[in-house]
């Protein structure tokens, strides 16, 4: 695994971000082994898989022109990417998805239009190519914008767009609409901010040019903490009146309101959890599987006692239900010059490849749940190497799990495996060797159960 880094130059007074890659050697990094990218970036960049070789490449808007570039991770050669005029929004949330239902991973921008109005784009790839194929404007009454995240929000396997923001400048009324997926409304999923007469609200992000402190723009981390089928939420929120900012978990939901009718979940925000209310001044939340065992647990960022101090507290997950969940990380299969003989190559984990899974719930009802891996990069998105799916209270098996990966130009056949019968609670390491034969019954589904190590090799299951 290599580390990019990005860093504001001292003394480089346009605000460009340069990058460095540092070069992993097996399990470690060698400081001095590194890249310095012969480039800067306007905004922080997006990593992606461009050409769908299994190899992350690094995607936004350089020095060198007002097009976006991509840069293979193959070969590190700059290319130009999309033949877009628009402006990309700064902080922007690309990301790297399936957004068309075909387990294809897609290119969402986050851009300006002509007229300067916040808009999201989606380039669907297509045999390889990415194309334009939908534009959708910000909710109208939205006045802050924040950074879009991606979930299976009501549970029918189809990927949800949720938009953080404010109807005011000053955040003092804010707002998380939804847009289910292929849908063009924007449908609001949570508006009342307010707790026993106190008002809170997103923190609105601050731009400068040289910034003092790390501008962190409104986001909604994701994960399923009680495992339920339906991925809840972490924000920052301020008390309004006063000076306090915290962390709050944003438990999905059946809708209960008029106004979320249309997308049948919402959020409920937890006022009162004791552990995250005792962390002040919470400047970031994010879920982490600390003890690797399915379950998410919470990291919280806060500020210290100078404006560079931080803290990191994490919190254990205490919810015990009864629920279940599988845990799925998908790797490349490809290795570069330290392959051992003889042994299929691992790889490490990718941006890009799409998870659904279809089961049947407690109460015999269809449930379908999806996640996309590694979707966005950018600005502390601190997205899991992996994804945790809850299940709910049916220990049934996993009817079908379905992995999507990338694929290159030109190539017109969707890169994706099925496995039946997947036991609930195992932690899947998907290897998609060789990446351009999915139906060969040779990508291999491992899991881990128990001390065992299991492998399934489209069908068959041997230990
Ligand atoms: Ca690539
Ligand atoms: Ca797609
Ligand atoms: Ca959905
Ligand atoms: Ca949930």
């Amino acid at each position: 695994m290599d580390v990019l880094l990005t860093y504001l130059p001292k003394n480089h007074a346009s605000g460009e971000l340069g990058a460095v890659i540092f070069w992993g050697q097996n399990q470690t990094l060698d400081p001095s082994n590194m890249t310095i990218l012969n480039r800067t970036f306007q905004d922080e960049p997006l990593i992606m898989d461009f050409n769908g070789d299994l190899i992350p490449d690094i995607f936004g808007i350089t020095n060198e022109s007002s097009q976006p570039q991509i840069l293979l991770g193959k070969n590190l050669s700059w290319h130009p990417a999309l033949t877009t005029r628009n402006k990309m929004r700064i902080p922007h949330s690309h990301a790297f998805i399936d957004l068309t239902e075909d387990f294809t991973a897609d290119l969402f921008l986050t851009t300006l239009s002509a007229s300067s109005t916040f808009q999201f784009e989606i380039w669907e790839n297509l045999d390889g190519n990415f194309s334009l194929s939908t534009v959708l404007e910000k909710p109208q009454n939205m006045m802050v914008v924040g950074q879009s995240a991606f979930a299976d929000f009501d549970g029918d396997g189809n990927m949800d767009h949720l938009l953080p923001g404010c109807e005011d400048k000053n955040c003092q009324k804010s707002i998380i609409y939804l847009a289910r997926s292929g849908a063009k409304q924007w449908i609001p999923v949570l508006q009342d901010f307010s707790s026993k007469g106190t008002l809170w609200g997103f923190v609105p992000f601050v731009h400068e040019q040289q910034p003092t402190e790390i501008p962190i723009p409104i986001t909604l981390h994701i994960g399923d903490y009680n495992m339920d089928g339906y991925p809840d939420a972490l924000a920052i929120l301020k008390n309004i009146s006063g000076s306090n900012q915290q962390a709050f978990l944003l438990e999905n939901v059946p809708c209960t309101n008029a106004s979320c009718e249309g997308a049948h979940r919402m959020f409920k925000v937890y006022w009162e959890l004791m552990d995250l209310n005792q962390i002040r001044d919470a400047v970031v939340a994010t879920f982490f599987d600390i003890y690797e065992d399915g379950i998410l647990d919470i990291v919280v960022l806060s500020k210290g006692y100078t404006k560079s101090d931080f803290a990191i507290h994490t919190l254990k997950n205490n919810f015990e239900a009864d629920a279940y969940f599988v845990k799925v990380i998908v790797l490349s299969g490809l290795c570069s010059n330290d392959c051992p003989r003889k042994i299929t190559p691992f790889g490490v984990n990718q941006p890009g490849p799409y998870i659904m899974y279809t089961t049947v719930d407690a109460n015999g009802y269809l449930k379908n749940g999806s996640a996309g891996q590694l979707s966005q990069s950018a600005h502390l998105a601190l997205q899991l190497p992996y994804n945790v799916l809850g299940l709910g209270r049916s220990a049934n098996f996993l009817d079908h799990l379905y992995v999507g990966i990338p694929r290159p130009s030109g190539e017109k056949s969707v890169r994706k495996q099925e496995w039946t019968a997947i036991i609930p609670n195992s932690q899947l390491i998907v290897i998609p060797y060789p990446p351009n034969v999915p139906r060969s019954s040779h990508w291999c589904l491992c899991f881990h159960l128990g001390n065992n190590w299991h492998f399934a090799l489209a069908g068959k299951e041997s230990r």
